[in-house]
């Protein structure tokens, strides 16, 4: 089915017609960056027709998987989006690329004012017409952020971008949801990292494919070189996530662009290995295959809370267990009871 064929209308199962904004399809497929920028709107809305036609639009999308997606990760300051900017500019300037960033915020919901800030900080590639930088909010429903991130990234190889960067900040739920979309991960550091390396937690440095000490210049060199020292120790009794991978830590410069060459030429070196064995092609098949059980998960969870016996049952039992009549465990018990 071509969902172009059925502009301006569309038909949903229940047979209701809804527009479809015209032409977005074909518009996304020459590579539209307006044409982008609505479509990820459209799955991001909350109204449900406008998702229906997100889900009918990202089903149309044949170009799923074609780019090379890579997660940037770190604190907050570290220095991700200098970083995406210099790598960004340098992979359309050198490497004729186009690149699309989706940025995980954390503070949208609240008034935070971080996509203003991203933006600000990705000053080249701002102005570039062949970069598209995009705010994603992280979101609690459905599937939380990867299931808005996971069209925006397919509509975003619909649309030709042949890198897709994903920066989040590496603190708690939201850079683990990322690590099951991306292919590849980079983790940045700070220079002053091996002054406590019992905060960097166990967790991070076995799912990370790269790892780089940004802002390594002028009086932090020093720094820098120490911590790699102490780093490239525990790397080497650590399995990251690809079997066989020896990882060293790099060092660069985002402000200053140094290192990030080198830094390029290690990961599309490692995308060559991952493509040539299976890694890559199974590691995406999990994720597509967890990503099922996820959206599975929230929605068993959305019907069981709507169900109308069961939320009499917990308001009987939630009474109960207060007042130590039933325990906790065969409470739940009774109010699944009710579910089934
Ligand atoms: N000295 C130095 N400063 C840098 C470097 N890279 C980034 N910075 C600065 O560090 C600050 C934070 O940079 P960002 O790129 O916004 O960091 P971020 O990790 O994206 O921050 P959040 O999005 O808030 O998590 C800015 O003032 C940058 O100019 C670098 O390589 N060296
Ligand atoms: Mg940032």
């Amino acid at each position: 089915m071509d969902i172009s064929s059925f502009n301006p209308d569309f038909h949903n199962k229940e047979g209701k017609t809804f527009v479809l904004p015209k032409d977005l399809l074909s518009d996304l497929r020459k590579g539209s960056k307006q044409a982008l920028a609505k479509a990820i709107t459209l799955t991001e809305s909350t109204k449900e027709d406008d998702r229906q036609m997100a889900r009918a639009l990202v089903q149309e999308c044949s170009n799923e998987g074609k780019s090379i997606r890579i997660g940037i990760t770190g604190v907050p300051g570290v220095g991700k989006s200098t970083f995406i900017d210099q790598l960004g500019t340098y992979l359309i300037q050198q490497k004729n690329k186009k690149v699309a960033i989706l940025a995980v915020d954390p503070s949208s919901g609240r008034s935070g004012g971080s996509i203003l800030g991203d933006k600000t900080r990705m000053e080249k590639l701002v102005m570039n017409e062949a970069a598209y930088i995009r705010p994603i909010p992280s979101r609690k429903e459905l599937g939380g952020v990867t299931s808005g991130l996971s069209d925006a990234i397919v509509l975003s190889e619909e649309a030709g971008f042949d890198v897709v960067f994903v920066e989040t900040v590496g603190v708690g739920q939201s850079e683990t949801e990322v690590a099951q979309l991306v292919d590849i991960i980079v983790f940045l550091l700070l220079p002053n990292s091996g002054d406590d390396l019992q905060g960097i937690k166990r967790g991070i440095m076995e799912e990370v494919h790269v790892v780089a000490i940004n802002k390594s210049e002028g009086e932090n060199l020093q720094a820098a070189k120490k911590t790699k020292m102490l780093l490239d120790t525990v790397l080497q009794i650590m399995q990251g996530p690809v079997e066989g991978e020896k990882r060293e830590v790099l060092l660069c410069s985002a402000q200053d662009g140094n290192g990030i060459k080198e830094l390029w030429e290690n990961v599309e070196a490692l995308q060559n290995r991952i493509e040539k064995s299976t890694w890559l092609h199974e590691n995406r098949k999990q994720q597509k295959v967890n990503r099922l059980r996820t959206y599975l998960d929230a929605m068993l969870r959305d019907s069981f809370y709507h169900n109308s016996n069961v939320s009499d049952a917990l308001a009987k039992y939630t009474a109960e267990v207060e007042v130590g009549k039933l325990d906790a465990y065969n409470a739940a018990l009774e109010i699944f009871k009710k579910f089934k």
